[in-house]
């Protein structure tokens, strides 16, 4: 009698648990919605289909009661599960008058008790996902070795299609799953990767010790009847292609395949499997020469990429046990420092397993352990297991004690040379940068620090400014590879060093903006392209290390005039062409009708020389025109018309710099530096042109 599906939910006594409740719903849902329970109908869906039913052969392995699962790969995008545990029971339920391997396989049941006290180490969820996939697909086989029969099951996209058969007598145990993927859901394809396969069945290999785990590729096998047949297809005596994988070590055979091929420092591997809190606890570590950490860890089998409650028990443990026995041996000593837990971070190769009845996932991809029962079994089982293998292996101990203290020489003579570059000039006044010309007031609120684009501009500075409240540090004209340099390498650059060091206030975790020595940073660079990116790297270092000078009003930008109009005695100053049109207006003259002066030599003289005045005047008298000057840089400003239109502090116009444009800065030379060419490009095409960067 072929079963229906009920869409209603409804409630049953559990099979093997008299007080189990079940919630039982029919599997149209999951045709409806696959996403919703395999993630997605592409590639990773698909091949979730045999983790589901390879995940149920291994926990009953890692119950005890299996140690040999078979994938086999099988014509026509088929695959077949096999282990040699209990067999998923087949009994009647008195109540629903239905097989307990019928109800596992065609409706979505809570799981967690239906088959007993069983460790359910995929988060209480033993036997939920092969509902799932029978729903997905367009033929599923079970067959079931147990109590001395064979039994068996055929679906079609989750309904049965008779109910469940005895259709022989068995002297084996264990439970055979096929199943053929819907294409009608799978719509991109029910092709498999064998790679794909290969490596997840490799690591999962690893989790569970003393598991065989064999996979065989069948897929161009033509006997497909022999193939179909109700004994495990290895036993069918067909040699096929395939890998098999078996770790006796578990967690230890991992750690001593990830050190291959470096240099272990000391000689055991640390290993330690326990239960603690009804956790399950598995660690593997063993030290590296190097300075790479490699932390992997699960929960339940699941990567748990992001780390979590298991990992912050271990790392507190290991540092405080590392420590405590460094201490006991006088290795430290009472003056001496802890470890911090950077130190003892440092070369590890350690992976961490832990298993839970109930699971909880946090973060964005739910790849972060959040049970909080977690950390102290990881902490327990680890510091008693990690403490005996100090005492008992000192020489391995003294390895790991001394990589430790070598992690924390180095990181305090870094600090060191850190704090030397970026105290000295914060503290005294006598290492400031050679480049700096320092004003002569020691008052934070009345100086000024320009920050020049170049040697040129910085000498017309120096002698345009008010030597008491005005320094000037001049940044080498280009600065660095805008283009190229990342943030990071440019706080190694000699330019930025000295600006720190001129600021006075220090960097990162010892930033103190009260030592700050000017109350105005101003930024003075050229009206083209290089001055706009050099404007664009500075707004971003002071917005990532500055933030709290930004937000004080600090830092501003220079506003040099663009144009100098000479007529006779008159000079007018323009910060725009529009200000030039009204300013030649003015005079009396449209825009055309001017000589530029960048291509009239003889007018360009500077008219603060009397006998070209003169000159000049007769000139005018003349009837001749308005000389126009286009400043492409400060460089070319000689010191008087620098102080005059961009320093004098009665004169001239500053911009005071708003987070937001610092910001907006930021997402510049994001775009700058990112990696993606397409905006880059298309970025730097159109700006190349205009000489002011819209910041
Ligand atoms: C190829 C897939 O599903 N094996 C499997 C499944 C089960 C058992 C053994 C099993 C579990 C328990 C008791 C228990 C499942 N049983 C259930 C349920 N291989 C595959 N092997 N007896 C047998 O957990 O107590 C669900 S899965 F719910 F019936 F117990």
């Amino acid at each position: 009698m072929a079963v229906k599906n009920e869409e209603k939910t409804k409630k049953i006594k559990g099979s093997y648990g008299a007080d189990s409740i079940q919630v039982l719903e029919g599997l149209e849902p999951v045709r409806k919605r696959p996403g919703m329970y395999i993630g997605s109908t592409g590639p990773d869906g698909l091949h979730h289909l045999i983790w589901e039913i390879f995940d149920n052969s291994r926990d009953e392995a890692m119950n005890g009661h299996a140690n040999r699962v078979e994938v086999v790969l099988l014509p026509d995008n088929r695959v077949r599960v096999i282990d040699n545990g209990r067999g998923i029971p087949v009994g009647i339920h008195s109540k629903t008058k239905v097989s307990a391997l019928e109800t596992i396989m065609c409706t979505l049941h809570a799981g967690g008790k239906f088959g007993g006290d069983g460790y359910n180490v995929s988060g209480g969820l033993h036997g939920v996902g092969a509902s799932v996939v029978n729903a997905l697909s367009i033929f599923c086989k079970v067959e079931v070795h147990v109590d001395g029969g064979l039994f068996v099951q055929e679906y079609k996209q989750g309904i049965a299609k008779s109910k469940v058969k005895q259709i022989g007598k068995s002297k084996f145990h264990g439970t055979i799953v096929t199943f053929q993927p819907d294409p009608e859901i799978f719509k991109e394809g029910t092709e498999f990767v064998w790679d794909r396969i290969v490596s997840h069945l490799r690591q999962q290999a690893y989790l569970v010790k003393g598991l065989t785990i064999n996979l065989i590729d069948a897929r161009n096998c033509e006997d497909k009847l022999e193939l179909e047949g109700e004994t495990y297809v290895t036993d069918l005596g067909i040699e096929q292609p395939g890998v098999s994988f078996y770790f006796e070590g578990g967690l230890k055979s991992l750690v001593k395949h990830y050190n291959e091929n470096v240099k272990p420092i000391h000689k055991n591997i640390f290993y330690v499997d326990k239960e603690a809190e009804n956790v399950g606890v598995e660690i593997a570590l063993q030290y590296i020469d190097d300075l790479s950490t490699k932390l992997v860890a699960f929960a339940n089998n699941i990567p748990t990429a992001e780390g979590g409650t298991h990992v912050t028990g271990f790392k507190t443990s290991l540092t405080r046990i590392i420590n405590a026995y460094a201490r006991k041996n006088g290795i430290l000593k009472d003056k001496d420092e802890n470890l911090t837990g950077d130190d003892v971070l440092e070369g590890l190769t350690c992976v961490i397993s832990v298993k839970l009845r109930e699971i909880q996932f946090e973060g964005q991809t739910k790849a972060k352990l959040g049970s909080m029962e977690a950390q102290s079994a990881t902490s327990t089982v680890f510091s008693d297991a990690f403490n005996g293998f100090l005492e008992e292996n000192p020489d391995d101990a003294r390895e790991i004690i001394n990589k430790g203290l070598l992690a924390l020489r180095a990181r305090k003579a870094a600090k060191a040379a850190k704090d030397s570059v970026l105290r000295k000039g914060a503290l005294e006044g006598f290492s400031l940068p050679g480049k700096l010309a320092d004003c002569q007031s020691n008052d934070p609120a009345e100086s000024e620090l320009f920050i020049v684009e170049g040697d040129s501009a910085g000498g017309s500075a120096k002698m345009g400014r008010d030597r008491r409240t005005q320094a000037i540090l001049p940044l080498r004209g280009k600065i660095l590879n805008v283009e190229r340099a990342r943030l990071d390498k440019m706080l190694g650059s000699e330019q930025i060093k000295n600006l720190v060091l001129a600021m006075g206030a220090a960097i990162g975790d010892t930033f103190d903006i009260s030592k700050i020595r000017y109350h105005k940073m101003i930024i003075a660079t050229d009206a083209d392209v290089d001055g706009a990116h050099i404007r664009t790297l500075l707004l971003t270092f002071f917005y990532r290390y500055y933030k709290p000078v930004i937000e004080a009003g600090y830092i501003y930008i220079a506003q040099p005039p663009l144009y100098k109009i000479t007529y006779g005695k008159e000079i007018h100053y323009a910060y725009s062409d529009e200000e030039k049109f009204e300013a030649l207006k003015k005079l009396g003259f449209g825009d055309e009708s001017v000589e530029d002066i960048g291509t009239n030599e003889e007018e360009g003289e500077t008219v603060e020389e009397g006998e070209e005045n003169e000159k000049e005047e007769k000139a005018v008298k003349k009837g001749k025109k308005p000389s126009v000057q286009r400043y492409k840089g400060l460089g070319e400003m000689n010191p008087d018309e620098l102080k005059e239109t961009t320093m004098d502090a009665s004169k001239r116009t500053l911009k005071v710099v708003s987070i937001h444009e610092a910001e907006e800065a930021d997402k510049v030379f994001e775009m700058l530096m990112g990696n993606e060419v397409g905006p880059r490009k298309s970025f730097i095409q159109t700006h190349a042109k205009s000489a002011n960067l819209d910041i």
